[in-house]
Parts: structure tokens; sequence; C-alpha cells
């Protein structure tokens, strides 16, 4: 799906705001139809679950209510309008005036809805968007709704992050001619000093196409007609990690011999592949440095935020990182662009996200029900699974810095039925980009001798917690642990491992001599002895450290406000291990320490 942009033929209002809200219970019937009744506010792009004091709304399962009022420019008269919006988390319902012109399930994907015969240039409508938040045993990520004693329904689900929801992206109006480009599709190569770009345009209906290439200055480098075809470009620059160069692919649309509609996509040429126990990004060998993230800062919760963009950025760059994994779902697409323009390396995840009955069997010490199985995660859930992959690629496929799709994390990949249920999604994604390796993340209980998938993908993504959830303060056995389990998937799948999650939960402030865990010292010595191990695995192709920043997580008693496996705090401060990682990660450039 084509991001809205302004173009010579196309324009764009951005709809971020405050916008009036109430949660199901105070919103009325029907809540699209009239101005909503609420002394309430809320931030768009923003979760809302921390914007207010009310215990109620942070805590509220089901649906919650937006509305402003939107004047279509006048000068769009003759044009095809349509809102965008996005992400709705986790389901979304929009509605111009009394009319309901979009519906979407799944909170990290944009959705539009074609609005022209609902609007007039020059005027005012009504705009009421409903998010749902609700996960189920049919939704991705999956939870389950429970109604406590005293009769609240309680949401509850297998990941840590707290379940944030609400308008966290933009929402957008934006004009489209009447014959335009639905769709673009671009897959650069690369032979000798030449980039080939192989694209693929989608128009509204039968019109001529026209492309050109322009370089980082605006100047053409190749041209071609049709909707199909393979362009080239002399003396290419590459897109590389650390160093990234972007052209522009210029897509006009021809109605007769009038230019109809003009969309630029920008694109990087570069090449990715695996080969042996390698993973190579234009042909050379590339250690991934990094993390795996959250979208989340305070009061915000998982609302965009430009300005924990930069700074993320500029952390991670002073740190030495070159990568990061979009753990546990598709990130904001102005992430994507901003790692394309600075030549951060992406691993690209949906959301499925604790599709695992049996980790919590396991912590919770009640006999796990099967996690594939048609009460639990059955056809259903694949389907939405499938409709999650088939969004990402379709939304983030032309990115460069995306060199990786991860499917899942942390699938119960031991147990039956894995293998059925991820065998076609696996194909899917596949089918839909071929260019592109394929993992997942593999949970610790997943073991080389017990995995049923980890054959079907490309590199081997790893999440470990030696150190910290086994052998708890006692690092050396830890170490022995460790060796033997990515020996051992070394010994059997002979593919690329990368580490894409270890981590150790750690207090500012809390220092010792000793081997003490939540300490800074432990932290660092935890990273060290991991990074020994690594050092010794000769297929070893990158590490992600678990987590870029504290975040948070919904209440209990595993997490002190919130998960603290940061190498940063919350508000983005160091924690000693961050000296450490610079030092090992700095002067790197994605070679192997
Ligand atoms: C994991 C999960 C991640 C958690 C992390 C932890 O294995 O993939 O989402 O936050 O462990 O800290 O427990």
């Amino acid at each position: 799906m084509l991001r809205p942009r302004a173009t010579p033929t196309r324009e764009l209002v951005n709809l971020d705001g405050l916008w009036r809200f109430a949660i199901d219970a105070a919103a009325g019937e029907r809540p699209w139809g009239g101005r909503l009744d609420t002394p309430l506010e809320a931030a768009v792009p923003a979760s809302y679950n921390d914007l207010f004091t009310d215990r109620e709304i942070r805590d509220h399962v089901g649906w919650v209510w937006y509305q402003r009022s939107v004047r279509v420019p006048r000068g769009w008269a003759g044009e095809r309008v349509r809102v965008r919006v996005d992400a709705a988390t986790h389901e979304g319902r929009v509605y111009v005036d009394d009319v309901l012109v979009a519906e979407h399930a799944g909170g990290y994907t944009p959705f539009e809805a074609d609005v022209t015969e609902h609007v007039t240039a020059g005027h005012e409508f009504r705009l009421t968007i409903g998010v749902g938040n609700e996960l189920t045993g049919r939704t991705i990520p999956p939870g389950t709704i429970t109604v406590t004693a005293d009769g609240r329904r309680r949401q509850t689900y297998l990941h840590d992050f707290s379940n944030y929801a609400g308008l966290a992206r933009s929402v957008w109006l934006y004009s489209v001619p009447h014959l335009h480009v639905e769709d673009v599709t671009i897959v650069p190569g690369v032979e000798g000093d030449t980039g080939t770009v192989g694209y693929s345009v989608r128009t509204s209906g039968p019109a001529g196409v026209r492309v050109r290439v322009v370089d980082a200055d605006g100047a053409e480098v190749a041209t071609g007609e049709g909707a199909n075809g393979v362009l080239r470009i002399p003396d290419v620059t590459l897109w590389r990690p650390g160093a990234a160069y972007l052209y522009g692919l210029v897509v006009e649309v021809l109605d007769g011999d009038r230019v109809s509609d003009v969309y630029t996509e920008p694109f990087g040429v570069r090449t990715v592949e695996v080969r042996g126990t390698s993973f190579l990004i234009n042909g050379e060998p590339f250690y991934f440095t990094g993390f795996g993230k959250h979208e989340d800062t305070p009061v915000r919760g998982k609302g965009h935020d430009d300005a924990y963009l930069v700074h993320d950025f500029q952390l991670m760059d002073w740190i030495g990182a070159n990568s990061f994994r979009t753990s546990h779902y598709p990130y904001a697409e102005e992430v994507m662009e901003f790692a394309d323009r600075h030549g951060i390396v992406v691993i690209d995840e949906t959301a499925a996200v604790g599709l695992n009955l049996a980790v919590q069997g396991g912590l919770t010490g009640v006999p796990p029900r099967p996690t594939f199985s048609p009460e639990t995660f059955g056809d259903e859930t694949r389907e939405a699974h499938a409709q999650a992959i088939r969004e990402l690629i379709a939304r983030d496929k032309n990115h460069p810095s995306v060199v990786m799709w991860c499917v899942a994390n942390e699938p119960s990949s031991a147990e039956d039925g894995a293998r059925e249920y991820f065998e076609p999604l696996v194909e899917l994604t596949r089918k839909l980009d071929p260019t592109r390796p394929v993992c997942y993340a593999a949970v610790i209980f997943a073991t080389h001798d017990n995995d049923r998938i980890a054959d079907l993908f490309d590199v081997l993504c790893l999440n470990r917690y030696y150190g910290w959830y086994i052998a708890t303060g006692d690092l050396a056995t830890a170490e022995t642990y460790l060796e033997r389990d990515l020996r051992g998937w070394a010994e059997r799948f002979g593919k690329p491992i990368m580490m894409t999650e270890y981590g150790a939960d750690t207090m500012p402030g809390l220092h010792s001599v000793w081997d003490t865990p939540w300490t800074e010292e432990y932290q660092q010595a935890y990273l060290a002895m991991n990074h020994r191990v690594f050092d010794r695995i000769e297929a070893f192709v990158g590490e992600h450290v678990w987590n870029f920043a504290d975040f948070q997580t919904s209440d209990g008693i595993h997490r002190v406000d919130g998960n603290r496996k940061g190498v940063f705090t919350r508000d983005r401060r160091p924690k000693a291990a961050a000296h450490a990682l610079r030092a090992r990660w700095t002067g790197l450039a994605g070679r192997r320490p």
C-alpha cells in the first residue's frame, strides 16, 4: 500500500491533533451519529491509555471513539478523496458523518477508505473513528478476555509489553486523480557497476505508464515505458548499511497524452542473500549489532513521535548499532523511512507474538493446553496471521532497510501442529517476496533437537536468557549452557545464527561487586559472557540485545514499573552496559568482532 504523499497531482492534509474522545460506555449507542458528547480530548497520534488519570480508560476493554470535523480543501472538486489511518490498534471503523466507510483488523498496518461520494470540496464533514482493543484467539497478537468476580472485563495476553491502544499513528485526508497509481513494487538488483530496477505499477484503470529514475540530486538516470519492466542505472551508487543512498522511481500515469497522476517512490539499490552460514548485503558478509526495540515512551505509549525517532537513532549511532528488529509488530512508516535514509538495517516483524501456550504453562505451573488446535490457535488464527504478513509486505516491500521478514516471535515451535501451522505461512511470505530471507525468533524452550520448523527458514534467530531466567546469577553455568545450545543449532542446521534477544533486567543506580542480578555490573557481565560465546561460534551473524530501552508492561509481579532490560532507561539515559556495548560495537561497520 502506497504511503500518501503530496505530488504535483496529489494533495495531503494531516489530521493529527486533538480529537473528541470517549470510551464506548460513555459514547452512546451510535457515537458516529452526531457530535460526540464528551468532555475529553485525546491526542493523535498517541495511545489513549496513559493520557488520562481515569483507571477505567487505562484498563478499558472494548471500543473507544475519536471524532473531529474535517474540511475538504475547496480545490479538490473533481478529485478522489481518501481517508487513511496509519494504525488503529487493534481494530478500526471509520465513519464519514453517518456512513461506515472502512473497517480493518490488525493494529499496526494502515488502511484507507475512498470517501469521494460522501464529502464535498470546501465543506466540512464529521470524521469518527472507532478503535477496538480486544485480543482473542483469532487476533494477531492473540489474547483472552476474562470476566472478574465483580463483572468487569479484563484483557490478558501472552506477551509482556503493555496492550497500548488507540490511534498511535497519523490520520490523513488526501486527494488522488481518478486515474491514478494504485501500487508500485520495486525489486533492485546489481550487475557489476549497473543497478537493475525491476518495477511493476498497478493503476486504477487502463492507462499508459511512464517511469524514470532520479538520483539523490534529482537528476534523471534511467527511463522506461509500460507498467512493468527493468530499468538500468549505470555506475550505480549502492544503498549500504551505514551509507544510505536513495533513488526515486517517478511514475506517471497517462490518460492519452495527458499526465493524470505522478507518484515518486524512494528506493535503494542493494542485494540481500543468505549463502552457507553468511548473511550477505551487496555480496559482503554483514554482522548485525543492535537491538530488539519497542515503540514505547511515557504518556504517549505507542504513539509515534518524531523527536524520539531522531533521538533513538542518534543513540543507536552513538552505541554502534547498525540494525534493529521491529519487535513485536510493524513500526510506524516514519521509522522505516528514517532507517532507509540513514542506512540502518531492519528485521521487519509481524505482530504474531505469543502463539505459545507452553510458555504460560511453564511459568504458572498450569498444565498447558495445546497451542495449535481448533480450540486454541487454529485456521482462523492462521488466516489472521496470513493477513498480517500480506499487509506487512504490501506496506514495507520497497524499503531498502528491510533485509529480512520475521513472521513470528517465540511461537511454540517444538509442539505438535507447529509445522502444519507455519509451513503455509512461510510459503506465502516467499511467494509475496522471493527476494528477502525469512526468519522467526525462537523461544528458549525450542532446542536444536525438538524444534519442528527451523529448517523452513533462512536464518536461525534465537532468543536466549541464560544467566537471567535460567542459571540466574550464575554466569559460569550460563556460559556452558549457552555454548552447548548454540553449537547444537550450528551443527544440525548449517545456517547463519543470530541472537535476536539476550538481556537482563537492570535497575539504574543499583551496584554490586558480586554477580548480583538487577545491578548495572550484572547487566554488563551478562552481556560480556554472551559475547564471549558468540565470538566462538563461526556461524554467528549478529547480536540484538533485548532491549534498546526500558518499556511499559502490563501490571504484575514479574515486572517493576515495566521491563527493565533496556540498555537505556525509558527516558533514554544510558545504563553502564551502554558504554560497554559502545566499546564493542563502534568501529565494527558490520564486520564480525
Ligand atoms: C522474551 C520476549 C520479549 C520479552 C522478553 C523478556 O522472550 O520475546 O517480548 O520482553 O522475553 O524480557 O522477558
